[in-house]
């Protein structure tokens, strides 16, 4: 018997204000196979309520009061669409969870997975941690996936990170299906859990295979007797993508790390911003126009305080002389957060009018020139 990955769906809800835990669970057609329910409690059984996607009431949970857990297994291949659940707790303070498990449909067609993890299980302050989220069907990466983050300190203080999969800060590879980002809000000692959700639709795209040499760095442009000598443009993802055409939604949990001498009290901003990896620069008439991908005030995180430009006709003495350069005006260049590729726009663009006639290089952005006011780190 073939056996493929069981996709998880899992909520859990501490019910101190409300007695109800309200929410959805959706079938794609990858899925449906060995569908179960778990429901678990801490106090006194819940009352369920469940609905498949055609509003049917399924009732026939099996109760098991000493492990304080009701369960019910789907026959044959769930329904594909919303499933509605309902869970009522009876007494207050109760902690229900609900977990939803499913295997492919079919074994032809590997269903969409998530699985997240940490780079590292030990960590000492301030070192950043680093969260990771594979999503994949089979072996191809599923790309323009919303992906979050949860990570929870012992003591139940949640942090939320949207995981980005653009090739900046701590994304090592654009668009291959790896979805990352810097964690440094660290509140405490001792352990911290990371739950991953990951929900695609119509945004999202399988990405072939065939393309996966294109990881190679892309090298724009280069520079002879101070012009610029270009290579085709940027290699185009929409062909060798297919899109998703039904919703999807995964959760993964189970990664954790161990934090140790984070000091008690406010922490000092000790994190730079990342660097800009991916500065293209393009002559659009007598404009220079710059395209980046924000990087965060922390990293890949928070948004910077402001960018510096200069610019030269020499760039040796751009690169030795850099403060005392003429500067380019970027009042009006908000600095934007780090966001996902879709459906917000990525990239910062600016342009400045050519001074001379023949003015081609020198222009630099030099990434050190990125400053936050609170952190004195990033002006050397
Ligand atoms: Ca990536
Ligand atoms: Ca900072």
């Amino acid at each position: 018997m073939l056996m493929s990955p069981r996709s998880h769906f899992r909520k859990q809800g501490r019910l101190t204000d409300s007695l109800q835990l309200n929410n959805t669970v959706l079938i794609d057609s990858t899925l449906g196979k060995d569908t179960f329910f778990l429901v678990t409690w801490s106090k006194q059984a819940p009352a369920i309520y469940l609905r498949d996607p055609k509003g049917t009431q399924i009732t026939n949970f099996a109760m098991d009061m000493a492990s304080k857990m009701a369960y019910l297994s789907i026959p044959g291949t769930a329904q594909v669409g919303i499933w509605t659940y309902n869970l009522e707790a009876k007494v207050n303070s109760e902690i229900l969870t609900i977990t939803v498990t499913s295997r492919a449909a079919s074994s032809s067609v590997p269903p969409i997975t998530v699985n997240a993890r940490v780079n590292t299980d030990t960590n000492s302050y301030p070192s950043p941690m680093i969260v990771y989220a594979e999503v994949l069907q089979g072996y191809t990466p599923i790309i323009g996936a919303q992906v979050t983050a949860t990570i929870e300190s012992s003591s139940g203080k949640t942090e939320e990170l949207v995981l980005l999969d653009n090739g900046a800060g701590a994304d090592a590879f654009k668009d291959d299906g790896t979805y990352s980002r810097y964690f440094t809000a660290y509140s405490e000692n001792g352990r911290y859990s990371l739950k991953v959700r990951a929900d695609g639709g119509t945004n999202s795209a399988r990405r072939s295979l065939r393309h996966s040499s294109s990881r190679a760095a892309y090298i724009p442009g280069w520079v002879v007797d101070r012009e610029i000598q270009g290579n085709p443009p940027r290699p185009k993802m929409t062909e060798d993508t297919q899109p998703i055409l039904e919703n999807f939604s995964r959760t993964a949990s189970g990664s954790a790390f161990v934090m140790s001498n984070v000091p008690n009290g406010p922490l000092p901003d000790l994190y730079p911003p990342s660097q800009i990896t991916d500065l293209q620069a393009t002559l659009e008439g007598e404009e220079i126009s710059l395209t980046w991908t924000a990087p965060g005030d922390d990293y890949d995180v928070g948004t910077v305080q402001q960018y510096i430009i200069r610019t030269s006709e020499n760039i040796i003495d751009l690169r030795d002389n850099f403060n005392n350069s003429h500067r380019v005006d970027t009042t009006n260049l908000k600095p934007k957060k780090p966001t996902p590729r879709k459906p917000l726009p990525l990239n910062q663009k600016i342009s400045q009018k050519k001074m001379q006639p023949t003015y081609s290089l020198p222009l630099k952005v030099s990434t050190t020139a990125i400053s936050t006011q609170d952190c004195p780190t990033s002006h050397k």
